[in-house]
């Protein structure tokens, strides 16, 4: 039987929206108390009433970029009290900059990719797992990537940091031995998010390429994927999930419309 998450605290970074604001929902249905961080303050006060109504037992949100570490030590050190338990982390907060050689690329967007998808989730990580270990109780649930089992063209440094989120993760889950504290990494493939729009700086045209004759995942998907993942038995720890559509095998293995583009 798999484990209540009944008003237990799951905090979801990067929550404002896609995979976050799903994930956020989705433990809302079991009934959670949801903490949700983003940059963007008024989506997290917009999507607060529907988690509510999703059945959430409560929600705190908050403003907060994981790349300031300051910002995060000092957030989540000053925590309402009610709040400082965390019961799930689930890593979210992640983003793709480009789509470029890398002897050609922008380096303004490696650091951006770095500091988000590997700076930032390690100062999250940094801050709320030592009270997870203090009372033996916590999962720790990383968002790495298909992206991070297999290099792809022009993608080098994204893919770069998928893997690091997959090594991290296998570090902490090595580091935790000897505690009840869970890792897991839930790796998914192409999932129709803003991502794309993100990736390509908001060219939609390009970005609706992506998912052009496909039936992508949804953010649902994934959400439910890591729902599972935090739902299993007390004894049972899933390491990595990679998910993809059935159209997708592999970063370069696609059917669109039919046809297989190898
Ligand atoms: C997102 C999946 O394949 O577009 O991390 O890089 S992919």
């Amino acid at each position: 039987m798999g484990i209540s998450l009944k008003d237990k605290i799951v905090f979801i970074t990067g929550a404002s929206g896609g995979i976050g604001a799903a994930t956020a929902t989705e433990f809302a249905k079991l009934g959670a108390r949801i903490l949700i961080c983003a940059r963007r303050l008024d989506k997290l006060k917009a999507l607060k009433p529907e988690l509510l109504k999703a059945g959430a037992a409560e929600v705190f949100s908050f403003e907060l970029d994981v790349r300031d570490r300051d910002e995060v030590e000092g957030t989540i050190s000053t925590l309402p009290d009610a709040w400082r338990d965390i019961d799930v982390l689930v890593n979210n907060a992640g983003l793709s900059r480009g789509l470029v050689k890398l002897y050609e690329d922008d380096i303004e967007d490696w650091e951006e990719m770095i500091d988000t998808n590997i700076k930032g989730l390690l100062y999250v990580t940094r801050a709320v797992v030592p009270r997870m270990v203090a009372r033996n109780h916590g999962h720790v649930i990383n968002l790495g990537s298909i992206a991070g089992h297999m290099v792809y063209p022009n993608g080098a440094v994204y893919c770069a940091t998928k893997a690091a989120v997959g090594f991290l993760g296998d570090g902490l889950r090595i580091d935790l031995n000897g505690t009840d504290v869970r890792v897991t990494s839930v790796d998914p493939g192409m999932v129709e998010t803003d991502f794309a729009s993100v990736r390509f700086r908001g060219d939609e045209t390009r970005a609706a390429k992506t998912y052009e004759n496909i039936d992508p995942l949804t953010p649902e998907d994934v959400a439910e994927t890591i729902t599972w993942a935090a739902t299993r038995p007390a004894h049972v720890q899933i390491h990595t999930i990679l998910l993809t559509c059935v159209a997708q095998r592999n970063p370069y293995v696609i059917t669109r419309g039919g046809k297989t583009r190898v």
